[in-house]
């Protein structure tokens, strides 16, 4: 089965789908080597290793490319999130069938202006689009996808620009209504208790989808149990991790005056040489070299 039918099965299914995400093939075959069942193409961590905001700084194209080079590394699906959509409607129309043709198998499309500024930020600029406009966004997205399995997932920022439960329940409705095939719901809470009043509330038919990033004390076995949400995001656990273990390796590295003590705690050069997919190499050098 195509990778685009397994995700839309999958996304369905009563059992819970889990993203890593990742920003850059390695990372992203270093989620798949966890086990975990998508890649999400976030634009938090891509924007994190380019060591700017996570504001629509970087190119649309800084960013497609990378979702590609990730979908043809990895045989699981790659979820993008394209942010708002890079403009209005029209801009969606033209990057999702971009996005498609890049082996992606989701795109996940929020309802802030653009340029968005990145949810997480205390004191962010959290503006919405109007309803009827982030609709047509959803519509153009839907419209302009050539595998039907292709899913456009609706984000919803209500909850993270403190709009409040009505509002955000009301976006997610109309939303469902134009065509998204699930709703993220996004919140910066401490505590899950915002997202799980917006799930108990949530009659739609279609599944939700949850980043736990802001209340990480919400498990995998609990959100399963709420019976309405179709995946979960791990947001931006891949670049956090980079960031934690080569801080720790460089300082201690200035602090010993050389490489002999963190050496053997390090991943080994012939890992690093595998995950470079060194055996395919091989393959290629015993059939075609001569
Ligand atoms: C991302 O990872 O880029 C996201 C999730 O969109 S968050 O950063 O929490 O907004
Ligand atoms: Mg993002």
């Amino acid at each position: 089965m195509h990778r685009n039918a397994r995700f839309r099965r999958k996304l369905q299914d009563p059992a819970l789908m889990h993203a890593m995400s990742a920003h850059n093939p390695l990372a992203a075959r270093l989620a798949m080597e966890a086990g975990f069942d998508a890649i999400w193409g976030s634009g938090f961590e891509l924007s994190a290793s380019y060591a700017v905001p996570d504001a629509n700084i970087l190119s649309a194209g800084v960013h497609l490319d990378m979702m590609r080079a990730m979908a043809a590394t990895v045989d699981v699906p790659v979820i993008a999130d394209i942010d708002t959509g890079f403009g209005n409607a029209i801009n969606v129309s033209y990057a999702v069938p971009q996005y498609e043709a890049a082996g992606v198998s989701a795109v996940v499309m929020e309802d802030k202006t653009f340029p968005k500024d990145t949810s997480l930020r205390t004191d962010g600029r959290q503006e919405l689009v109007r309803v009827e406009e982030f609709q047509g966004k959803i519509e153009a997205a839907c419209a302009a996808r050539r595998d039907p399995d292709f899913c456009v997932i609706a984000r919803t920022e209500a909850l993270i620009a403190g709009l409040g439960q009505a509002e955000a329940l009301a976006r997610a409705a109309a939303y469902e209504a134009a065509g998204a095939d699930a709703i993220l719901i996004h919140s910066r809470q401490a505590t899950p208790d915002e997202v799980l009043a917006f799930v108990a509330a949530w009659s739609g038919g279609v599944p939700l989808v949850l980043v736990p990033t802001a209340y990480p004390q919400l498990r995998e076995r609990d959100i399963q149990a709420l019976g309405k949400v179709g995946l979960v995001i791990y947001g931006n656990h891949a670049i956090r991790a980079a960031v934690g273990a080569m801080r720790k390796v460089f300082a201690r590295i200035r602090e010993d005056g050389g490489i002999h003590a963190v050496d053997a705690g390090l991943p080994t050069v012939r890992d690093i040489i595998g995950l470079q997919g060194d055996a395919d190499m091989r393959e290629l050098e015993r059939r075609f070299l001569r």
